[in-house]
């Protein structure tokens, strides 16, 4: 693969202590399938410090699926980005269609929690991605565009540069076929050329039902910087020779 692409496996709400404990092993002892390669693993949050604890020392990092849009205080349930700072994660995913979707997350919370995770130096990893029928009506770059504009406008241009975007068209998500070539090379050269035009330059991923025999062909593109994968992060084999192909 090429120098410095970002693979990040999103585990969603699934694996157990044994997963972490047989994945990283997997992944500790096979480093040359990802020589190179920046290879980031989210856990869900009962799972960070065991993920912490198994990767310490090695060339993977650490991230978690989400964090509050709050500091601290009452908040049950909630995980603070402090927090997670304080185990060792250096990225989150966050605006999760999926959290969009079933957790009513908005434009403006979103924008508070790349806020919090920008102030503890997590590096914010902004998904963004168009419907089915946004697409249909032609209007994917439009959509894309407000999601990424939102936040950028809300976090102020000083942090512009501390971004990582992922472009996860919702209707290709767990759906066993990515979108095309030539569907994620338009969006994601049309988000390129607007943050062009605010003097940004930002890594984009591709999310959406990537796995080993897709990943060549699109972390090859010349606008991505990686890949955002979810259900072929789940086994440590299939993982590895995703991120070989990288
Ligand atoms: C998109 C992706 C990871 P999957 O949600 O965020 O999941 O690879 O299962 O489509």
């Amino acid at each position: 693969g090429v120098k410095s692409k970002i693979v990040i496996g999103n585990w969603k709400m699934n694996g157990s202590a044994e997963l972490v404990e047989s994945f990283t092993r997997t992944m500790l002892d096979n480093q040359a399938a990802y020589a190179g390669i920046r290879v980031v693993l989210c856990p869900p949050f009962t799972l960070l410090q065991a993920m912490a604890d198994a990767l310490e020392g090695g060339p993977i990092l650490l991230g978690a699926q989400n964090v509050s849009e709050f500091e601290q205080g009452a908040h049950t349930g909630e995980i603070s980005a402090p927090m997670l700072a304080s185990m060792g994660t250096k990225m989150v995913i966050i605006g999760h269609s999926e959290r969009r979707a079933s957790r009513g997350e908005n434009d403006r919370i979103i924008a508070a929690k790349v806020k919090q995770a920008l102030s503890v130096g997590m590096l914010p990893v902004l998904c963004v991605g168009e419907t089915a029928e946004e697409k249909a009506r032609g209007d994917s770059g439009a959509v894309v565009w407000q999601q990424l504009s939102v936040v950028l406008h809300a976090i102020g241009s000083e942090l512009f540069g501390q971004l990582i975007v992922a472009y996860e068209p919702i209707w290709a998500i767990g759906s066993g076929s990515t979108a095309s070539t030539d569907d994620i090379l338009t969006i994601t050269t049309a988000i390129h050329a607007k943050l062009a035009q605010l003097g940004i330059q930002l890594p984009l991923l591709y999310g959406g039902s990537v796995n080993a025999g897709n990943a060549a062909q699109i972390s090859s593109l010349p606008t991505i910087s990686g890949l955002l994968v979810g259900g072929a992060s789940l086994q440590a084999g299939q993982f590895l020779l995703l991120c070989s192909n990288t």
